[in-house]
């Protein structure tokens, strides 16, 4: 089958001559994808670089703003899925949710990437794209050292989404294949481990990201919220109750006894979402196709594709990673 033409994101044609020059005193590296380069301890194809940059460089912080961080593929659909819905949940009878935007967008033509829809193509967001609400909802896949210093003195609020690192590869695999149009080769996920367990890898390494935001949020939990996606899994209604603290829009008892945790729930379930007309055939800006953002959403999927000696090769290097940090994932 024939391949998709690079993203852009993945891409090196939309270089400053400003980034091109630092380029060439970073660390680089290249995988299947691309060239990566190591800015600020983490890796990045080129264009996506000069987004991080323009994201640098422009990005001016609302106090309300809020953002949505998560490592590629820990649950950033969910994420925003549920975000949007506690947000919006005064705008809409969960009774009779036919005007919901959920039902007529997925999560990422409503929540923009601040560094893929934001600022991949230059310094000025174009905002017809995303016509941003109050609060602005943003996401990002950057490290939180990298967007700290733009939110320096701003009381905006952070979420960040970790999940289990054999998951988040087993997830990426299968969506890289799909969007490639090739099959889940095995030769693939190999090649994908190894840079994963060196840590080059797109936003890599893992480790790291989870620990800039673990650390920011316990320096600062009135700023930083740390969820996990198998905490979500498994007790779906407390997180639920607790992210919707943390963005200051707590649920009334009136409201939990007409079951609107429950219902924001099963509106943003992988079921419900995955089988949205919008989500079955919708696509990105980017061109990718809504439904490869669902797939099985559990939670232990790599025993079906590790082999144990990559688990225990891929949990000795995150174990000796995260030593001393009391995070474990
Ligand atoms: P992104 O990083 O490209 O934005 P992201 O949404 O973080 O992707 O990850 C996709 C994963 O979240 C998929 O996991 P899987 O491959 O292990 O199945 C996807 O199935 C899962 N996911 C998407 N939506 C939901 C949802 N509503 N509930 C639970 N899991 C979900």
């Amino acid at each position: 089958m024939a391949e998709k033409e690079l993203p852009m994101l993945l891409r090196d044609d939309n270089l400053s001559e400003e980034t091109k020059k630092l380029i060439s005193s970073l660390p680089t590296d290249k995988d299947a994808q691309g060239k990566l380069c190591k800015y600020q301890g983490c890796w990045y194809y080129y264009n996506t670089l000069q987004a991080v940059i323009n994201f640098q460089e422009n990005f001016q912080p609302q106090d309300t703003d809020i953002i949505l961080a998560s490592f590629p593929k820990a649950g950033t659909t969910w994420l925003k899925a549920l975000s949007v819905a506690l947000l919006e949940r005064s705008k809409h009878d969960h009774d009779d949710p036919l005007n919901h935007p959920l039902l007529s967008d997925n999560p990422h033509g409503i929540v923009p990437f601040l560094e893929f829809d934001m600022y991949l193509k230059g310094s000025t967001p174009d905002q017809t794209k995303f016509p941003l609400s109050s609060p602005r909802l943003f996401s990002t896949h950057m490290p939180l050292h990298t967007i700290k210093e733009n939110l320096k003195d701003s009381p905006c609020k952070i979420v960040y989404l970790c999940r289990n690192a054999k998951d988040a590869l087993i997830s990426r695999w299968f969506y890289r294949c799909k969007y490639q149009n090739k099959d889940a080769a095995r030769s693939i996920l190999e090649s994908m481990f190894e840079s994963f367990c060196s840590g080059v890898g797109f936003y890599g390494p893992i480790w790291d990201h989870a620990l800039s935001y673990w650390k920011g949020s316990l320096e600062n939990p009135k700023n930083v919220l740390f969820m996990r996606y198998e905490e979500l899994k498994t007790e779906p209604s407390a997180q639920l109750k607790r992210l919707a603290e943390f963005l200051g829009c707590p649920f009334t008892e009136e409201e939990e006894e007409n079951g609107l945790v429950e219902k924001i729930l099963e509106l943003c379930s992988l079921d419900n979402l995955s089988g949205l007309e919008v989500n079955k055939t919708g696509k990105t800006w980017t061109n990718v196709d809504y439904k490869s953002y669902f797939r099985k959403g559990e939670v232990g999927d790599w025993k079906n594709y590790l082999t144990p000696e990559m688990e225990t090769k891929i949990d000795m290097i995150i174990d000796e990673k995260l030593k001393g940090s009391g995070l474990t994932f």
